[in-house]
């Protein structure tokens, strides 16, 4: 890869890693609310600005002036800030990913230029009006380093290559590789990276926060937010102090909060979580409200909740989607949020990040009515 910023962080204060906004602007003020922002706090973006979420024009226009105006703030590529290259280039494929995406911020742009995709518009069309309204935006979204190097961290949007010299790995792996956590390198830094929903990762609670492996000297931190439906966007939080670096985080997500009703213990044979592509499953031993099915591509036993398992004209059985398959113990007064409250028997909730389900009556009243995710 070639571009690479070099940054020297301050030995004290905090250092704030954002990643995978996918252009959710208001979860992403609210968490910068939350973290009570101050001017010594150096922060962080760590790629994919842009895509698949309702306001991309906004995040980019709301990151490049706080990064233009804050010299604490910096930023790094992701694949899916990449899309303006795509444009200069006149890739062909464009027109069919702006036609087939509900969420661009080409489509943003364009609408704000008041033009309309018609079938016969051809790329370069869509970069002559972008480029002539947008050149700021499309100049800084391609300027964006592929790396931010310190002395002792590295900030790349998906991972790095296990190389002697890091700084050898394509730039394409960089901003592209999936699940790196289950990877290594030899940077001798910890590598804090984005891309890769953290819940992909977890196994006996499905949990939507930032990973740390000291080993590995990996800190995964993309909280799914827009890509999974309980995924949240998460401030990864760096304390410098003299006596060494300690890590925090917080989140925001789209959720309802309230406060638990009651306490409940979890089974703990009942853990686990089905996640994409692994949604084949043989229902072994039906109930009335889960049944264990043994999923297909893991050999894993697992309770799935009746409503999310799906049977085929084939007969055969899959999971309707990403599931947790684990219960979850609360106690009265926790903040809890409702995922769905659709389900017999059962409330899916999310506590700290943690995906479970709870008994009826855990959840208040009033927030038994949340649309299901299914
Ligand atoms: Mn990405």
């Amino acid at each position: 890869m070639k571009k690479i910023k070099e940054v020297k962080l301050p030995n004290q204060g905090r250092i704030i890693v954002i990643s995978d906004i996918h252009g959710e602007l208001n979860l992403f003020t609210n968490l910068l609310n939350n973290l009570n922002l101050r001017s010594e706090d150096y922060v962080i973006i760590n790629g994919d600005l842009c895509e698949k979420g309702s306001n991309s024009k906004g995040t980019v226009r709301y990151i490049m002036d706080l990064s233009n105006s804050n010299p604490n703030v910096h930023v790094t590529e992701g694949n899916c800030d990449t899309v303006v290259e795509d444009l200069l280039e006149e890739n062909p494929k464009l027109m069919n990913y702006l036609r087939s995406k509900k969420h661009s911020i080409l489509k943003e742009w364009l609408d704000e230029a008041g033009f309309d995709l018609k079938e016969e518009t051809t790329v370069q069309e869509v970069k002559n009006i972008l480029t002539q309204h947008f050149s700021n935006e499309i100049q800084w979204l391609m300027e964006l380093p592929t790396a931010i190097e310190t002395e002792d961290y590295i900030f790349v949007h998906a991972g790095l290559d296990d190389k002697e010299d890091w700084r050898e790995t394509d730039r394409l792996s960089a901003i592209t590789m999936p699940a790196f956590l289950e990877k290594s390198h030899r940077t001798g830094k910890y590598v804090i990276v984005g891309h890769w929903p953290v819940v992909n990762y977890t196994s006996d609670i499905p949990s939507n926060n930032p990973i740390v492996n000291q080993e590995k000297k990996i800190i995964s931190i993309d909280g799914g937010n827009v890509i999974k439906s309980t995924g949240q966007l998460n401030a990864f939080i760096i304390h410098r102090t003299k006596n060494g670096d300690t890590f925090s985080h917080i989140y925001t997500d789209h959720h309802l909060y309230c406060e638990a009703m009651k306490d409940f213990t979890a089974e703990p044979t009942m853990s686990g979580s089905i996640s994409y592509p692994n949604y084949e499953l043989i229902p072994l031993q039906p109930s009335e409200h889960f049944t264990l099915c043994r999923q297909v591509g893991t050999d894993e036993l697992l309770y799935v909740k009746n409503e999310y398992i799906h049977q085929s004209e084939k007969g055969t059985y899959s999971a309707k989607t990403d599931i947790s398959c684990a219960q979850i113990s609360v106690n009265i007064g926790d903040i809890i949020s409702v995922v769905d409250s659709s389900c017999t028997g059962y409330d899916l909730i999310k506590k700290n990040g943690e995906e479970g389900w709870v008994p009826k009556g855990v959840l208040p009243l009033k927030q038994r009515a949340s649309t299901p995710v299914v």
